[in-house]
Protein backbone atom coordinates (compact mmCIF):
# COMPACT_ATOMS: atom_id res chain seq x y z
CA UNK A 1 0.00 0.00 0.00
CA UNK A 2 1.39 3.17 -0.91
CA UNK A 3 0.01 6.71 -0.35
CA UNK A 4 0.66 8.93 -3.31
CA UNK A 5 0.73 13.16 -3.29
CA UNK A 6 -0.82 15.53 -5.57
CA UNK A 7 0.48 19.01 -5.98
CA UNK A 8 -2.44 21.44 -6.74
CA UNK A 9 -0.65 24.33 -8.08
CA UNK A 10 -1.91 27.28 -10.49
CA UNK A 11 -5.47 25.44 -10.83
CA UNK A 12 -4.13 22.28 -11.85
CA UNK A 13 -3.34 19.03 -10.64
CA UNK A 14 -0.28 17.69 -10.92
CA UNK A 15 0.62 14.92 -12.04
CA UNK A 16 -2.77 15.04 -13.98
CA UNK A 17 -2.55 11.60 -14.24
CA UNK A 18 -1.72 9.16 -11.63
CA UNK A 19 -1.18 5.42 -11.40
CA UNK A 20 -2.00 3.81 -8.26
CA UNK A 21 -3.93 -0.01 -7.08
CA UNK A 22 -6.73 -0.71 -5.13
CA UNK A 23 -5.77 -0.21 -1.39
CA UNK A 24 -3.00 3.02 -1.82
CA UNK A 25 -3.97 6.44 -0.75
CA UNK A 26 -3.70 9.80 -2.39
CA UNK A 27 -3.01 13.10 -0.47
CA UNK A 28 -3.93 16.28 -2.25
CA UNK A 29 -1.41 19.20 -1.42
CA UNK A 30 -2.54 22.39 -2.11
CA UNK A 31 0.00 25.26 -3.28
CA UNK A 32 -2.90 27.95 -4.24
CA UNK A 33 -4.01 30.95 -2.85
CA UNK A 34 -7.49 29.86 -3.53
CA UNK A 35 -9.45 26.66 -1.85
CA UNK A 36 -9.86 23.54 -4.47
CA UNK A 37 -11.32 19.96 -3.92
CA UNK A 38 -10.46 17.03 -5.33
CA UNK A 39 -14.25 14.89 -6.26
CA UNK A 40 -14.22 12.26 -7.97
CA UNK A 41 -16.57 12.17 -11.55
CA UNK A 42 -20.33 10.96 -9.80
CA UNK A 43 -21.06 7.61 -11.15
CA UNK A 44 -24.76 6.48 -12.30
CA UNK A 45 -26.27 6.28 -7.88
CA UNK A 46 -25.33 9.96 -7.72
CA UNK A 47 -22.37 9.07 -5.08
CA UNK A 48 -18.66 9.88 -5.44
CA UNK A 49 -16.27 7.13 -5.34
CA UNK A 50 -14.18 10.26 -3.50
CA UNK A 51 -14.11 13.01 -2.64
CA UNK A 52 -11.75 15.53 -0.40
CA UNK A 53 -14.10 18.48 0.25
CA UNK A 54 -12.37 22.35 0.52
CA UNK A 55 -8.91 21.80 0.36
CA UNK A 56 -7.58 24.94 1.66
CA UNK A 57 -5.37 27.22 0.26
CA UNK A 58 -1.79 25.97 1.86
CA UNK A 59 -3.66 22.83 3.21
CA UNK A 60 -3.34 19.28 2.63
CA UNK A 61 -6.45 16.94 2.29
CA UNK A 62 -7.30 14.23 4.31
CA UNK A 63 -6.06 10.52 3.16
CA UNK A 64 -8.52 9.53 0.27
CA UNK A 65 -8.25 5.55 0.19
CA UNK A 66 -8.63 3.87 -3.54
CA UNK A 67 -11.27 0.87 -3.17
CA UNK A 68 -12.48 0.40 -6.75
CA UNK A 69 -10.52 -0.64 -10.17
CA UNK A 70 -10.80 2.13 -12.92
CA UNK A 71 -12.55 1.01 -16.12
CA UNK A 72 -10.30 1.64 -19.33
CA UNK A 73 -11.07 5.39 -18.77
CA UNK A 74 -9.67 5.99 -15.72
CA UNK A 75 -10.89 7.40 -12.32
CA UNK A 76 -11.70 10.89 -13.71
CA UNK A 77 -11.69 13.58 -10.78
CA UNK A 78 -12.41 17.34 -10.48
CA UNK A 79 -12.62 20.67 -8.59
CA UNK A 80 -16.07 21.32 -7.65
CA UNK A 81 -15.33 25.16 -7.41
CA UNK A 82 -13.18 25.39 -10.87
CA UNK A 83 -15.00 24.11 -14.03
CA UNK A 84 -12.55 22.34 -16.32
CA UNK A 85 -10.07 21.90 -13.08
CA UNK A 86 -9.82 17.85 -13.99
CA UNK A 87 -7.12 14.88 -13.04
CA UNK A 88 -7.16 11.05 -13.67
CA UNK A 89 -6.42 7.94 -11.57
CA UNK A 90 -6.08 4.67 -13.39
CA UNK A 91 -6.41 1.62 -10.41
CA UNK A 92 -5.51 -1.55 -11.22
CA UNK A 93 -6.96 -4.27 -9.30
CA UNK A 94 -4.80 -6.36 -7.01
CA UNK A 95 -6.68 -9.40 -8.73
CA UNK A 96 -4.92 -8.14 -12.16
CA UNK A 97 -1.58 -7.59 -9.58
CA UNK A 98 -1.84 -10.89 -8.45
CA UNK A 99 -2.05 -12.27 -11.54
CA UNK A 100 0.82 -10.37 -13.02
CA UNK A 101 2.78 -11.80 -10.25
CA UNK A 102 2.36 -15.46 -10.99
CA UNK A 103 2.98 -14.77 -14.92
CA UNK A 104 5.76 -13.17 -14.31
CA UNK A 105 7.20 -15.93 -11.78
CA UNK A 106 6.70 -18.64 -14.92
CA UNK A 107 8.77 -16.63 -17.11
CA UNK A 108 11.24 -16.78 -14.89
CA UNK A 109 11.22 -20.10 -14.32
CA UNK A 110 11.14 -21.44 -18.19
CA UNK A 111 12.46 -19.59 -20.49
CA UNK A 112 11.86 -20.82 -23.76
CA UNK A 113 9.05 -20.96 -26.13
CA UNK A 114 7.44 -24.27 -26.82
CA UNK A 115 4.54 -22.90 -29.59
CA UNK A 116 5.54 -22.20 -32.83
CA UNK A 117 2.83 -20.14 -35.16
CA UNK A 118 1.30 -20.61 -38.50
CA UNK A 119 1.46 -17.57 -40.69
CA UNK A 120 -2.37 -16.89 -40.21
CA UNK A 121 -1.90 -17.24 -36.03
CA UNK A 122 0.44 -14.61 -36.50
CA UNK A 123 -1.50 -12.46 -38.53
CA UNK A 124 -4.41 -12.68 -36.05
CA UNK A 125 -1.66 -11.68 -33.15
CA UNK A 126 -0.74 -8.91 -35.47
CA UNK A 127 -4.35 -7.67 -35.85
CA UNK A 128 -5.24 -7.92 -32.06
CA UNK A 129 -2.22 -5.79 -31.38
CA UNK A 130 -3.23 -3.29 -33.66
CA UNK A 131 -7.04 -3.26 -32.73
CA UNK A 132 -6.30 -3.11 -28.94
CA UNK A 133 -3.83 -0.09 -30.17
CA UNK A 134 -6.11 1.85 -31.65
CA UNK A 135 -8.28 1.45 -28.83
CA UNK A 136 -5.96 2.13 -26.07
CA UNK A 137 -5.47 5.69 -28.15
CA UNK A 138 -9.26 6.34 -28.29
CA UNK A 139 -9.00 6.11 -25.07
CA UNK A 140 -6.17 8.42 -24.12
CA UNK A 141 -8.03 10.49 -26.64
CA UNK A 142 -11.01 11.03 -24.65
CA UNK A 143 -8.70 11.89 -21.90
CA UNK A 144 -8.09 14.72 -23.76
CA UNK A 145 -11.15 15.50 -24.95
CA UNK A 146 -12.55 15.85 -20.91
CA UNK A 147 -9.73 18.05 -19.93
CA UNK A 148 -10.67 20.79 -23.22
CA UNK A 149 -12.75 23.40 -23.28
CA UNK A 150 -15.64 23.23 -25.56
CA UNK A 151 -15.35 25.18 -28.99
CA UNK A 152 -11.83 24.37 -29.03
CA UNK A 153 -8.92 22.68 -31.73
CA UNK A 154 -9.77 19.45 -30.00
CA UNK A 155 -13.09 19.62 -29.87
CA UNK A 156 -13.34 20.08 -33.72
CA UNK A 157 -10.67 17.21 -34.35
CA UNK A 158 -12.92 14.91 -32.43
CA UNK A 159 -16.05 15.43 -34.50
CA UNK A 160 -13.94 14.83 -37.15
CA UNK A 161 -12.24 11.33 -35.80
CA UNK A 162 -15.75 10.44 -34.84
CA UNK A 163 -17.30 11.06 -38.14
CA UNK A 164 -13.95 8.98 -40.06
CA UNK A 165 -14.38 6.19 -37.46
CA UNK A 166 -18.33 6.16 -38.03
CA UNK A 167 -17.47 5.97 -41.76
CA UNK A 168 -15.07 3.50 -41.31
CA UNK A 169 -17.45 1.01 -39.02
CA UNK A 170 -20.40 1.97 -41.16
CA UNK A 171 -22.20 2.04 -38.21
CA UNK A 172 -22.91 5.35 -35.61
CA UNK A 173 -20.62 3.71 -32.63
CA UNK A 174 -18.85 5.16 -30.05
CA UNK A 175 -15.06 4.98 -31.32
CA UNK A 176 -14.50 2.55 -28.15
CA UNK A 177 -16.84 -0.28 -29.20
CA UNK A 178 -14.80 -3.74 -29.39
CA UNK A 179 -16.88 -6.00 -31.50
CA UNK A 180 -17.15 -2.84 -34.19
CA UNK A 181 -13.26 -2.37 -33.73
CA UNK A 182 -12.52 -6.50 -34.35
CA UNK A 183 -14.99 -6.32 -37.58
CA UNK A 184 -12.57 -3.41 -39.65
CA UNK A 185 -10.03 -4.49 -42.03
CA UNK A 186 -6.45 -4.19 -40.81
CA UNK A 187 -5.35 -1.65 -43.32
CA UNK A 188 -8.17 0.89 -42.41
CA UNK A 189 -7.54 0.55 -38.84
CA UNK A 190 -3.54 1.56 -39.00
CA UNK A 191 -4.83 4.42 -41.17
CA UNK A 192 -6.89 5.22 -38.12
CA UNK A 193 -4.88 4.68 -35.45
CA UNK A 194 -2.52 7.08 -37.28
CA UNK A 195 -4.94 9.73 -37.82
CA UNK A 196 -5.62 9.30 -34.30
CA UNK A 197 -2.07 9.41 -32.70
CA UNK A 198 -2.13 12.77 -34.62
CA UNK A 199 -5.26 14.46 -33.69
CA UNK A 200 -3.91 13.46 -30.41
CA UNK A 201 -0.12 15.75 -30.79
CA UNK A 202 -1.60 18.69 -32.04
CA UNK A 203 -4.38 18.61 -29.49
CA UNK A 204 -2.26 18.35 -26.25
CA UNK A 205 1.84 18.09 -27.19
CA UNK A 206 2.64 18.15 -23.95
CA UNK A 207 1.11 14.71 -23.10
CA UNK A 208 2.93 13.16 -26.32
CA UNK A 209 4.69 11.41 -25.60
CA UNK A 210 3.80 11.24 -22.10
CA UNK A 211 6.82 11.04 -19.67
CA UNK A 212 9.21 7.90 -19.48
CA UNK A 213 7.68 5.48 -16.31
CA UNK A 214 10.58 4.79 -13.60
CA UNK A 215 13.12 2.31 -13.85
CA UNK A 216 11.07 -1.04 -13.16
CA UNK A 217 7.82 0.53 -14.08
CA UNK A 218 7.38 0.32 -17.17
CA UNK A 219 5.14 -2.18 -17.52
CA UNK A 220 3.07 -4.03 -14.99
CA UNK A 221 2.03 -6.51 -17.58
CA UNK A 222 3.43 -10.15 -17.83
CA UNK A 223 4.39 -9.91 -21.36
CA UNK A 224 5.93 -6.59 -20.72
CA UNK A 225 7.72 -8.61 -18.40
CA UNK A 226 8.39 -11.61 -20.54
CA UNK A 227 9.88 -8.60 -23.23
CA UNK A 228 12.25 -7.48 -20.59
CA UNK A 229 13.10 -10.50 -19.09
CA UNK A 230 14.34 -12.54 -22.93
CA UNK A 231 15.85 -9.28 -23.55
CA UNK A 232 18.75 -9.57 -21.14
CA UNK A 233 20.88 -12.04 -23.64
CA UNK A 234 22.95 -10.21 -25.25
CA UNK A 235 21.73 -10.70 -28.65
CA UNK A 236 18.46 -10.15 -28.09
CA UNK A 237 19.11 -6.56 -26.54
CA UNK A 238 21.16 -5.65 -29.12
CA UNK A 239 18.28 -7.08 -32.04
CA UNK A 240 15.67 -5.04 -29.54
CA UNK A 241 18.07 -1.16 -29.65
CA UNK A 242 18.56 -1.63 -33.81
CA UNK A 243 14.76 -2.00 -34.09
CA UNK A 244 13.97 0.43 -31.65
CA UNK A 245 16.23 3.21 -33.79
CA UNK A 246 14.41 2.28 -37.05
CA UNK A 247 11.08 2.61 -35.15
CA UNK A 248 12.17 6.00 -33.81
CA UNK A 249 13.37 7.51 -37.03
CA UNK A 250 10.11 6.05 -38.78
CA UNK A 251 8.36 7.28 -35.84
CA UNK A 252 9.80 10.68 -36.24
CA UNK A 253 8.82 11.07 -39.84
CA UNK A 254 5.68 10.03 -39.75
CA UNK A 255 4.97 12.50 -36.85
CA UNK A 256 6.60 15.24 -38.74
CA UNK A 257 4.30 14.53 -41.84
CA UNK A 258 0.94 13.80 -40.07
CA UNK A 259 1.95 17.80 -38.37
CA UNK A 260 2.62 19.40 -42.01
CA UNK A 261 6.36 19.78 -41.02
CA UNK A 262 9.13 19.04 -43.65
CA UNK A 263 11.28 16.53 -42.61
CA UNK A 264 15.09 17.02 -43.63
CA UNK A 265 17.45 14.80 -46.02
CA UNK A 266 19.51 13.85 -43.04
CA UNK A 267 16.39 12.86 -41.40
CA UNK A 268 15.24 10.64 -44.25
CA UNK A 269 18.76 9.44 -44.74
CA UNK A 270 19.32 8.30 -41.01
CA UNK A 271 15.99 5.78 -41.85
CA UNK A 272 18.08 4.10 -44.34
CA UNK A 273 20.95 3.97 -42.24
CA UNK A 274 18.71 2.39 -39.38
CA UNK A 275 17.43 0.15 -41.70
CA UNK A 276 20.40 -1.41 -42.85
CA UNK A 277 21.51 -2.12 -39.71
CA UNK A 278 18.70 -4.16 -38.99
CA UNK A 279 18.71 -7.63 -40.28
CA UNK A 280 15.74 -10.12 -40.90
CA UNK A 281 16.86 -12.32 -37.77
CA UNK A 282 16.85 -10.01 -35.76
CA UNK A 283 12.64 -9.66 -36.52
CA UNK A 284 12.68 -13.31 -35.91
CA UNK A 285 14.31 -12.90 -32.67
CA UNK A 286 11.64 -9.90 -31.67
CA UNK A 287 8.71 -12.35 -32.49
CA UNK A 288 9.71 -14.97 -30.75
CA UNK A 289 10.09 -13.03 -27.49
CA UNK A 290 6.49 -11.77 -28.04
CA UNK A 291 5.80 -15.37 -28.54
CA UNK A 292 7.49 -16.43 -25.74
CA UNK A 293 5.19 -14.37 -23.51
CA UNK A 294 2.19 -15.07 -24.76
CA UNK A 295 2.67 -18.85 -25.00
CA UNK A 296 3.90 -18.53 -21.66
CA UNK A 297 0.69 -16.63 -20.67
CA UNK A 298 -1.69 -18.90 -22.52
CA UNK A 299 -0.23 -22.25 -21.59
CA UNK A 300 1.77 -23.24 -25.05
CA UNK A 301 -1.75 -23.26 -27.21
CA UNK A 302 -2.38 -19.87 -29.45
CA UNK A 303 -5.96 -19.09 -28.88
CA UNK A 304 -7.38 -15.97 -30.64
CA UNK A 305 -10.32 -15.09 -28.34
CA UNK A 306 -7.53 -15.84 -25.20
CA UNK A 307 -4.89 -13.79 -26.69
CA UNK A 308 -7.31 -11.04 -27.81
CA UNK A 309 -8.76 -10.72 -23.66
CA UNK A 310 -5.44 -10.92 -22.77
CA UNK A 311 -4.28 -8.37 -24.84
CA UNK A 312 -7.26 -6.19 -24.20
CA UNK A 313 -7.18 -6.57 -20.27
CA UNK A 314 -3.79 -5.19 -20.56
CA UNK A 315 -5.19 -1.63 -21.40
CA UNK A 316 -7.34 -1.09 -18.81
CA UNK A 317 -4.57 -0.32 -16.50
CA UNK A 318 -3.29 1.90 -19.14
CA UNK A 319 -0.07 0.05 -19.39
CA UNK A 320 0.64 1.46 -22.75
CA UNK A 321 1.56 4.77 -22.89
CA UNK A 322 5.49 4.37 -23.88
CA UNK A 323 7.06 7.20 -25.37
CA UNK A 324 6.60 4.56 -28.33
CA UNK A 325 3.45 3.19 -27.67
CA UNK A 326 3.59 -0.60 -26.74
CA UNK A 327 0.79 -1.56 -28.92
CA UNK A 328 2.84 0.00 -32.24
CA UNK A 329 5.48 -1.37 -31.27
CA UNK A 330 4.86 -5.22 -31.46
CA UNK A 331 2.35 -4.90 -34.29
CA UNK A 332 5.02 -3.59 -36.04
CA UNK A 333 7.43 -6.74 -35.13
CA UNK A 334 4.98 -9.30 -35.53
CA UNK A 335 3.79 -7.30 -39.22
CA UNK A 336 7.73 -7.38 -39.72
CA UNK A 337 8.05 -11.04 -39.28
CA UNK A 338 5.59 -12.16 -41.35
CA UNK A 339 7.03 -9.80 -44.04
CA UNK A 340 10.13 -11.75 -43.18
CA UNK A 341 8.57 -15.03 -43.39
CA UNK A 342 6.89 -14.44 -47.06
CA UNK A 343 10.11 -12.20 -48.37
CA UNK A 344 13.14 -12.53 -46.39
CA UNK A 345 14.01 -9.08 -45.96
CA UNK A 346 13.40 -6.23 -43.68
CA UNK A 347 10.32 -4.61 -44.17
CA UNK A 348 10.08 -1.06 -45.00
CA UNK A 349 7.77 0.56 -42.03
CA UNK A 350 6.62 3.49 -43.38
CA UNK A 351 6.14 4.73 -47.36
CA UNK A 352 9.03 7.47 -47.78
CA UNK A 353 7.90 10.63 -48.77
CA UNK A 354 8.75 12.00 -52.49
CA UNK A 355 12.14 13.64 -52.62
CU1 LIG B 1 -10.39 24.55 -7.81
Amino acid sequence: MVEHLITISDGSFIPEELHANVGDTVVWDNQDFMSHTASAKKSGNGEREFDTGEIASFAKSAPQSLQYPSGPSGTIYECVYHAGMMGVIRIGSLEQRARAAANVQALNTEATASTTLTTEQWRALSRTLIQVWVYDMADNFEHAVAYAPAGSILSTEWSTIVRDWQGLSGQAVPITDRPTLRSIPQDALYGFGRRLRAAHVRARPERFPNPPRPPGEQSKDPFGKAITIFAAAAEENAAYDREAAYVSSAFGIETRADLGRPNTPAQIADYSTRKNDLSADDYGLLAAHLLGGFSKYLGGAFDADKVEDAVWRMTAAGEWDDPIYVGWHWHKWVEAYISVIETGTVPDLITLPAP
